[in-house]
Parts: C-alpha cells; sequence; structure tokens
C-alpha cells in the first residue's frame, strides 16, 4: 500500500527515510535527549512547575489561574475540556489538574491567525512546518477557504462558505458519498444538531473519535449488560474496597483520577495496577488542593500492587484470576455470590466450565504474568466486598478488546459486583464529552428505535443502513466513494491509523470542511475544495438571539450538566458550533422543516427536542439547572439487564494468542505526560523521565540486548500488517524501559504512520493502535 502512494508532502516529517532521522510533531528542537529515573510523586509540586511554564509560554500568568477558578464549579462556570473523569460532588474541593490546565490555557492563547499569516504563506510551506508549530500560531479567527491557484487559503464570508458546503452536498450522486466526524468536544446540543442535519440530509456516516477510543467498551457492555456504558457513579469508586486501573496512564490522562485513588488507599482499600509499564499513577500523588500535603512534600501512595502483564496480556490475566475464584469456590461456595448469579445471570455453568479446562500454563504464558500473582490478584478480590473494575485504552486497542471487556465483566458477575454501592465496570472515557456525542446521536450504527423516535419528533425519515466509521471511511475516500468530508474539531489525517494511506484519502476529496479552534495539520491536508471554519471555544461567552447560552455534557459517569464559557470570544467573526452546524444545514436543506434559526436563537428549544427522542432526557431544561445537573439513569445499576435474556451475560470466548511471532515485537503507541492527543505541548515526558525525545522506542534491556542497542542508540523500526505490507520509520531512539521483554512501547501520532489502516480490531472495528508487531534495528546509514 505504501509504495503505492509514495512519499506525500508533510507526512514524512515523523517518519524520517533511510539515514534521515525522523522528527517529533512538538517543538522538536535541538536539544539534547536525556531520561532520569524519575520517582518524584505525580501531580502535586512539580505539576504546579509545569504548569506555570505552560502559563508562562501562553504568557496567561495572571488571567489562567483565575480562569481555573471558575472552572469546574458547579453550573457557573465552563466544564475542563481536558478529560471525562467527574467532577468533585461533594463541592468540597477546588478539584482541577495540571494537564486541564494546560489544555484551558492553551484554548485561551492571546496569540491569532489572521488572514494575513495566510497571505504569508502557502500550504505547501505550512506542510513544511511541525504540529507544534502550527498550533503554537494561535486562534483561528475567520472562515478561510483554500485557493488552488495560489496555494494559499483566502478569506471568505460565511454565506458564501455554507452555500460552497450545501451546494457541493446537493451536487452528490448520494448522501452516502459525504462523511461527517465528530471529535469528542462537542457539546451535546451541537451533537443533536449535527447528526440531525447528517440523517436528515440522508446518511450514517458518522464516523467520531470513539471508533478510536472505546467503541470496544460500548460494544462490550452492551452485550453484557445492556448497556453501552459503565455502571459506576464517583460514588462507587468513594465506596469501593478494591479498585483495578487497567490500561491507564492515570497521572498523565486522567489526573484527577488520583484523587479518588489516593482516598481509597488512605481508607484501606487495595488498589491494583494493570499495565506492562509501571506508570507514575501507579506510585503516589501529592493531591493538588490539599496544600498542607503540598507544603510539606507528604506524598500518599495511589497503589498496592502492580502487575505488569505483556501486551495484550488482559484476558489471559482475568481469567487466570477467575480461575482461582472459581477454584476456591470448589471448597467455599460463598466465595460466589450464588443468589446473584441465581437471580441476575445466563450461561455461568458454560464460563465456569470454560475456565476450569483452562490450562495454567497457557494463561501464564498469554497474559505473560506468573500464576502466584494471578492466584494473589484473586485473594484480593475475594476479600472485598466492592469491586470496581476501571480500564482505558490498553484495555480498548486491542483485537480481542471486546472479548477482554467481556472477560472483565465475568470477573465483576462471578461475586456480584455490579448494580450495587461500590462495584462495576467503569471505563475511563477520553474526550471531555465523548460520551455525551454517543449518547446524542453520533453512532454510524443507530438502532431503530433511537431513529423511529428522531423521525417521529422531528419529523424527518432517517435512513436505515449503517454508515461508515473510522477505519472504513478513510479507503472510502482514498478509492472515491466519498468525496466529501466534515470535521467538527479533532484532528483526523493525524489520529487517524495508517499516516500515508490517509493523507492521500483526504487529498482525494472534493471538499474537505474542518470546523476548529486551532491550525492543524488537518487543515493542509485537505481535499480539493477545503473550508476552515473558526468555531468559539468552550471557554468563551456564546450569545445568540434570546441571550448567553450554555451547552451541556455528559462525563464518564454519566452525569449530565450545563457549561457556560464566561471569556470574551476570541475574534468577532467566531460563530459557535450550533450556528455553524445550523448554517451548514439551512445551505444542504432549503426544503428543511427543521427551525434551524430558532433552535440557535435558544438552545433551550434543542434541549426541548432532545428531551422528546433521547431517553433519560426527560425534561432536561429544568433537572440540568438543578444543583450539579443530573445523571442519566443506567438500568444495568439497578440490576436491569436489558440484554436479548434479560440478564447479565456471561461470555466464553476462546483464549487469542496475543504473542508477536518469534523475531518480532509488540509495540502499543500511547501518549506522553506533555500532550493532548495530536496537540504536543513539549517534546518532555516528565512521569517517564525522558526530556527533548518524542521519537523514541521505550524496550526492555533484554531486548536491546538481544539486539546489541545501546541506550539512545539510533534505529530503525518497521511494522507487519496483515496484509504482508510493512511500514517504516526512521532514526528513532532505543530507550530501556521496565517494561516485559517482547513488549515495547512509542507514542501516537508519530508512530500511527506504523498502523495499517486495514488491521483493525474484528470485534470493535477500532485501529489496533496497541497491537503493532514490528521488528527493530540499527539505523542504517545514509
Ligand atoms: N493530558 C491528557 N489527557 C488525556 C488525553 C491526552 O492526550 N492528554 N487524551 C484523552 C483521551 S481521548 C483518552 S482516550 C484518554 C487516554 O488515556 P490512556 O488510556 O491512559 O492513554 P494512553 O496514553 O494511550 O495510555 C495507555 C496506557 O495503557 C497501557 N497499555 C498499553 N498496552 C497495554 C496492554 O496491553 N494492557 C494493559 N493493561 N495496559 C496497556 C500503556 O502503558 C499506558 O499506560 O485520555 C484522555 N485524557
Ligand atoms: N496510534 C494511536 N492513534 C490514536 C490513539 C492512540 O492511542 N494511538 N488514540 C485515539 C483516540 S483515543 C482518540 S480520542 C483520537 C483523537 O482524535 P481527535 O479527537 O481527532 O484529535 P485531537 O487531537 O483531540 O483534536 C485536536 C484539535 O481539535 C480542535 N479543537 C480543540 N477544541 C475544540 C473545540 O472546542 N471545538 C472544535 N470544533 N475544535 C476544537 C483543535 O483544532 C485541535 O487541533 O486519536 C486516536 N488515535
Ligand atoms: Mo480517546
Amino acid at each position: 500500500m505504501t509504495s503505492e502512494i509514495g512519499p506525500v508532502p508533510g507526512d514524512d516529517q515523523s517518519q524520517g527515510a533511510p539515514g534521515r532521522p525522523a522528527r517529533s510533531r512538538g517543538p522538536a528542537d535541538d536539544r539534547r535527549p536525556s531520561q532520569r529515573d524519575d520517582h518524584a510523586p505525580s501531580a502535586g509540586w512539580g505539576a504546579a512547575r509545569s504548569v506555570g511554564r505552560v502559563l508562562l509560554k501562553t504568557r496567561e500568568p495572571i488571567r489562567g489561574p483565575r480562569e481555573m477558578l471558575k472552572m469546574n464549579h458547579e453550573n457557573s462556570g465552563f466544564d475542563c475540556p481536558g478529560c471525562a473523569w467527574p467532577d468533585d460532588r461533594h463541592g468540597l474541593h477546588l478539584d482541577l489538574c495540571e494537564n486541564g490546565i494546560k489544555h484551558t490555557t492553551w484554548e485561551m492563547t492571546p496569540k491569532r491567525v489572521e488572514r494575513e499569516f495566510f497571505a504569508r504563506h502557502t500550504v505547501t510551506e505550512l506542510n513544511s512546518w511541525t504540529d507544534f508549530a502550527l498550533e503554537d500560531q494561535g486562534r483561528l479567527t475567520e472562515p478561510m477557504s483554500y485557493d488552488p491557484a495560489t496555494d494559499r487559503y483566502v478569506p471568505i464570508s460565511w454565506d458564501a462558505a455554507f452555500e460552497l458546503v450545501g451546494s457541493t452536498l446537493r451536487g452528490l450522486d448520494s448522501p452516502d458519498e459525504a462523511a461527517f466526524y465528530t471529535s469528542g468536544r462537542l457539546s451535546n446540543e451541537a451533537t443533536f444538531l449535527y447528526q440531525l442535519w447528517v440523517r436528515e440530509f440522508g446518511t450514517n456516516n458518522l464516523p467520531d473519535c470513539s471508533n478510536m477510543c472505546h467503541e470496544a467498551s460500548g460494544r462490550a457492555l452492551q452485550a453484557a449488560i445492556g448497556t453501552g456504558k459503565g455502571t459506576c457513579s464517583i460514588d462507587d469508586w468513594d465506596a469501593a474496597d478494591l479498585i483495578w486501573v487497567m490500561g491507564v496512564n492515570a497521572a498523565s490522562n486522567a489526573p484527577r483520577m488520583l484523587t479518588s485513588l489516593a482516598e481509597a488507599y488512605r481508607r484501606g482499600a487495595k488498589v491494583v495496577h494493570v499495565n506492562p509499564l509501571i506508570e507514575a499513577g501507579a506510585r503516589r500523588t501529592i493531591i493538588p488542593h490539599e496544600f498542607l500535603a503540598m507544603a510539606t512534600f507528604r506524598a500518599t501512595p495511589t497503589g498496592t500492587m502492580s502487575v505488569q502483564p505483556r501486551i495484550g496480556g488482559d484476558m489471559a490475566l482475568v481469567r487466570g484470576v477467575a480461575k482461582a475464584v472459581l477454584e476456591a469456590a470448589e471448597t467455599d461456595p460463598d466465595v460466589l455470590d450464588q443468589e446473584f448469579l441465581r437471580a441476575y445471570t445466563a450461561d455461568f455453568v458454560q464460563y465456569r466450565d470454560l475456565v476450569t479446562a483452562a490450562d495454567w500454563a497457557e494463561l501464564v504464558h498469554q497474559s505473560g504474568v506468573d500464576e502466584a500473582t494471578m492466584r494473589a490478584m484473586a485473594q484480593d478480590y475475594i476479600a472485598a466486598d466492592r469491586t470496581v473494575i476501571a480500564w482505558c485504552l490498553g484495555v480498548t486497542q486491542q483485537e480481542h478488546a471486546v472479548d477482554a471487556i467481556r472477560e472483565i465483566v465475568n470477573l465483576l458477575l462471578l461475586r456480584g459486583n455490579i448494580g450495587r454501592e461500590g462495584a462495576g465496570p467503569s471505563p475511563v472515557r477520553g474526550h471531555s464529552n465523548v460520551q455525551g456525542n454517543r449518547t446524542c446521536g453520533i453512532n454510524h450504527r443507530p438502532t431503530e428505535d433511537f431513529l423511529t423516535r428522531l423521525d417521529q419528533v422531528c419529523d424527518i425519515k432517517s435512513p436505515r443502513a449503517y454508515g461508515l466509521d473510522t477505519v472504513h471511511v478513510i479507503p472510502a475516500m482514498r478509492e472515491g466513494r466519498v468525496r466529501v468530508f466534515v470535521s467538527l474539531g479533532g484532528n483526523f489525517v493525524l489520529a487517524a491509523p495508517d499516516t500515508t494511506y490517509t493523507f492521500a484519502a483526504l487529498r482525494n476529496t472534493e471538499l474537505t470542511v474542518q470546523v476548529s479552534t486551532k491550525l492543524n495539520r488537518s487543515h493542509l491536508v485537505h481535499g480539493r475544495r477545503a473550508l476552515i471554519l473558526p468555531c468559539l471555544g468552550r471557554t468563551e461567552r456564546d450569545v445568540q438571539a434570546a441571550g448567553p447560552q450554555g451547552i451541556t455534557v455528559e462525563d464518564a459517569m454519566s452525569e449530565v450538566h450545563l457549561s457556560f464559557g464566561n471569556r470574551p470570544p476570541a475574534a468577532p467573526e467566531l460563530r459557535s458550533e450550533c450556528a455553524i452546524l445550523a448554517g451548514m444545514a439551512q445551505a444542504t436543506l432549503p426544503e428543511s422543516k427543521t427551525p434551524w434559526a430558532s433552535y440557535v436563537d435558544d438552545y433551550d428549544r434543542i434541549r426541548d427536542t432532545m428531551a422528546q427522542v433521547l431517553p433519560g432526557f426527560e425534561d432536561f431544561n429544568r433537572r440540568v439547572r438543578e444543583h450539579l445537573g443530573f445523571r442519566i439513569a443506567q438500568p444495568a445499576r439497578e440490576r436491569i439487564f436489558l440484554t436479548s435474556t434479560g440478564k447479565a451475560e456471561f461470555h466464553t470466548a476462546e483464549l487469542p494468542d496475543v504473542l508477536p511471532v518469534p523475531g518480532q515485537l509488540m509495540l502499543q503507541t500511547m501518549r506522553s505526560h506533555d500532550q493532548w492527543n495530536t496537540t504536543i505541548y513539549s517534546d518532555n515526558d516528565r512521569y517517564r523521565g525522558v526530556k527533548n525525545l518524542r521519537t523514541l522506542l521505550f524496550m526492555s534491556r533484554a531486548d536491546m540486548t538481544e539486539l546489541g542497542l545501546g541506550e539512545f542508540e539510533l534505529i530503525d523500526i518497521t511494522s507487519h500488517a496483515r496484509d504482508g505490507s510493512t511500514r517504516s520509520v526512521y532514526g528513532y531512539r532505543a530507550v530501556a524501559y521496565d517494561i516485559p521483554t517482547g513488549s515495547v512501547a512509542g507514542y501516537m501520532p508519530e508512530l500511527n504512520a506504523l498502523c495499517a489502516v486495514g488491521d483493525y480490531s474484528e470485534q470493535s472495528d477500532q485501529p489496533l493502535s496497541k497491537h503493532v508487531p514490528v521488528t527493530v534495528c540499527k539505523a542504517a546509514a545514509g
């Protein structure tokens, strides 16, 4: 695939070439890379210093912190766009975190990208800039349209931009020739308008970032317990006496979880981290709001046990624990919740027989964890009355993720750890509103129930055929089946797998439309026509005909609350996402009976319609204005399992073989501490002790010795796709790390170049970002 397309301008920087080292997508200055063994407690003072540096860089040292005080505060401030971890329910803590602050100040930069900027630089020239440099230009200020004659973006009026979108969409042979991407920032209200426009237009082509993130969790939980979400609330976390944290780098990606983990430790709960790397969050933290602890540098541990499986080894590990639990139940039946198993579950006997027959040696081999450790985990599990199991991308971005998550549910079911206080499955969602996007209709596989209600309430006729998701829309664009790509937020070309192929796919379209706050690669890798439509950020005031508007979001624990921006808009021309969507919809559907303009005048009207379409949103406008909003009811939390049997279903999947073939290593691609998905703040990764280096590969000492590699030695990495094709990056550096032999790790989005677009999970259709077989060799000379 790669050779057919050849190098494409702008996509080679993180790949390099033989003898020419790759370049990071961060600042990529020439400072010398280094690594130290960093065992400083996470959060706390180190975080405060790091935040200070970002605030200084964005020149916001005074305004920044003041805005922060308004963040995450009941209904009077804006929801932190940083992550989906819930807010403190008791309103006692000023529960801010380093990365939320960095993320918010990144949006509040005083720098602006104006028309003069685009006049000075051709797109070809901008494509040679680093991704850091692009975003560092600041906030976008007015709509721009690509002019092929000059290879530049030029100003366009909002009306002309909408008309270009509308006429291009109307000119397609079929609505299925367009696709509409969502990144998980979009508010519930904008989400609802977006999917309404797309379905009224006539397609379910709604790929989203969730296709790369937690699709597997949704599918597994839906099948097992009849709801696609976790059942835990933050109160359940507070009541648990055992918490497993699987495949999450909490200290960097959900820092406010550390508060829950430290509190759990203090009340004597066990906290078990399951991760091939021992991440900072598995050690100890200084809780940011505890000023006394900060003053005395007193750190609280955030883990009682760390287990290091091989990459992809989680399912075998969980099955091993289940096996030990079932063995214990043979002598003491009370080890299992017999009552619960009888009344609420299906297929327990089949599962018990499968697990009893499983071979310890095979479980040890596939998990990479010894039997004694699995037995010790089982002891903890049996001793606990209330167990929460949380997981994130380390579990979901695998071929067998759906089976692995169902195995997690199997284990929870054995002791009735669902639908009661302090217990349950708890996926850690990513983007701040990725869960709300799904709830409010972004789904390429909508249910008939949802479409029936949408059609009735909104008086439209939705298409029934399933649409394209992320991994399927890319080849569709490459092959010309999808000709228009609209993107609400995000940075699709860098977030998606197979950078070279994805670049070529986008460049093969007729029109790309990016609704964004900042300049990024996706604006420069575009269709024959291209639009950049700049929108208000979440921190900014959104005033419409009926006055200042708030939007709503749903966090990872199904809490829905209002968010009000309070800063002046970054530029007068900016429009809200709702207004931009309504503008594009009206231009696309001139005969539409949907009251687009009226919806934008007053978002309460959108919410009134949503209340009629979405179960759990009854009386939306009133309930969301109550103190701290409301929680969407989770039937499974009440032990109502909306599966075909009406019970929670045990799943009996065969154990997969997750080992790389001899001579290959298994690569997982992850985030550094100083990045937000495709936004890279610096080339440092503080908790892993790395400075000035992103083009790296973390390897075990044993693997480095085996390959004859010295510390920081230059290497080339080649991935091996299922179809036999290979992809390479050049001039990376080997960095020794405490990681199981045979497993290696590096950073997204640089290493997306190694992920083949055709290599996605058959269970979830997620790209296999954490299961990439690679070979490594010393860098070739140029
Ligand atoms: N600051 C910051 N916060 C963020 C983000 C960000 O980029 N920056 N991104 C947001 C988004 S969209 C998401 S989805 C989340 C992502 O949050 P995470 O899931 O923490 O994201 P990753 O950095 O990909 O880290 C994956 C973790 O899984 C581990 N892992 C890899 N393979 C395996 C495996 O086979 N088994 C197990 N048990 N563990 C494994 C890795 O070592 C790593 O600790 O964070 C959200 N929050
Ligand atoms: N190899 C590999 N690939 C991965 C992953 C991995 O772990 N490994 N993780 C995957 C995951 S979990 C995810 S979620 C995706 C992330 O994929 P995306 O969500 O597509 O990417 P982001 O980097 O979060 O998007 C950043 C851009 O969003 C825009 N933006 C920021 N705020 C706003 C706003 O308020 N409104 C609008 N309209 N735009 C805004 C800015 O222009 C910014 O440049 O990447 C996936 N890709
Ligand atoms: Mo994500």
